[in-house]
């Protein structure tokens, strides 16, 4: 950590075992972006690829504290979120490379992962898309009783949309155990979300639907937790939902090939004073939470992984022409 680093806040109550799930699912998010990142200048992945790199706190600190029971919707920067809701990691790559074995058998892309067994309805192309998913998942969790949660991650070009605001609307009206999400990492592509947000913070418009709005520092995994503790919490205990707004800095481009010549140079100052993981490091080894070995051991762990999850995505075969009729309509 370094002096101007600030120290995270929030206080966590995971226990050791938790934390380290926690870590282990920022590590293996970061690993996966930057490989990807790596990966696709090679021309060897088809497609449009946004990455999550330097978001890796809020996908964590929601998901940490979900279960079966919960559902997630997402957006096209989908990667992080489906990691954290433990959708399989070389399905995940195999999909990202057109593979007959990815989540989805090559269908979908990286735009497009879903694995409904583990609640991740999918990442999605359309911006503003998920939250009317979660709007019906948390209405059916309410129906049913179960007491599952929906939550929706979305983006500050997101929160502009008609389909989010009606959502918030929505969960309000009829009290859904719903959490919203916003991931403020300061562009919607180009465009500055100080310039397109007409509310100084996407917060600020929680007053409007008579829902609870917190701001989170997105770098600081424990201070996203703790919102999306008390968020949960309160969702499942039948008090309706809250717009969380985590604010950070992604790492990469809008896209891959994206030129950035919309921004200065936040990135290394982000990466370098910021950064969720070291911040995360510093802070567990200090309290004596985790031990600097012990997160080692989860960085060689998620190193093999992901080079496992590439090796083998590599040499997967296609989806072929048969394929094409298979997986076109699906039963409930
Ligand atoms: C309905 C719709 N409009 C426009 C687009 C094109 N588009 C793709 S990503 C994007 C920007 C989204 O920004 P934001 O919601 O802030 O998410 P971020 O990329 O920053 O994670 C746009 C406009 C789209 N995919 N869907």
């Amino acid at each position: 950590m370094t002096d101007t680093m600030p120290a995270p806040t929030g206080s966590a109550d995971l226990g050791p075992e938790r934390l380290l799930d926690a870590y282990r699912m920022m590590r293996t998010i970061r690993e996966f972006e930057e490989r990807v990142h790596a990966e696709f200048a090679t021309g060897d992945i088809p497609g449009f690829v946004h990455l999550y790199a330097g978001e890796e706190a809020s996908a964590a600190g929601v998901c940490v504290t979900l279960d079966e029971r919960d559902t997630i919707s997402s957006t096209h920067r989908g990667h992080g979120h489906c990691i954290a809701k433990g959708v399989e990691v070389k399905g995940m790559m195999a999909e990202i490379y057109g593979r007959a074995t990815g989540t989805c058998r090559g269908k979908g892309g990286s735009m497009h992962i879903a694995d409904l067994s583990k609640g991740m309805l999918g990442a999605n192309g359309i911006v503003g898309g998920g939250p009317p998913l979660t709007c019906g998942t948390a209405l059916a969790a309410k129906l049913s009783g179960t007491g599952g949660v929906g939550v929706t991650f979305f983006g500050d070009g997101a929160s502009n949309q008609g389909t989010t605001l009606e959502s918030m609307n929505l969960a309000s009206v009829w009290n859904l155990p719903a959490v919203f999400v916003a991931e403020n990492n300061g562009y919607a592509e180009a465009t500055a979300s100080t310039w397109s947000v007409a509310t100084d913070n996407i917060a600020d418009r929680a007053a409007g639907f008579g829902m609870p709005g917190v701001i989170v520092d997105g770098f600081d995994f424990f201070a996203v937790h703790e919102a999306a503790r008390e968020a949960v919490g309160r969702a499942r205990e039948g008090g309706g939902p809250t717009l969380i707004e985590v604010k950070f800095t992604r790492y990469f481009g809008h896209f891959e090939g994206d030129q950035q010549t919309y921004r200065a140079d936040e990135v290394a100052d982000a990466r370098a004073n910021l950064d969720c993981l070291k911040r995360f490091r510093a802070r567990v080894t200090q309290t004596g939470e985790l031990t600097g070995a012990q997160l080692d051991g989860v960085d060689a762990d998620v190193a093999r992984l992901i080079d496992e999850a590439v090796a083998e995505a590599k040499a997967a075969p296609p989806p072929t022409a048969a394929d094409l009729e298979t997986d076109v309509y699906v039963v409930y």
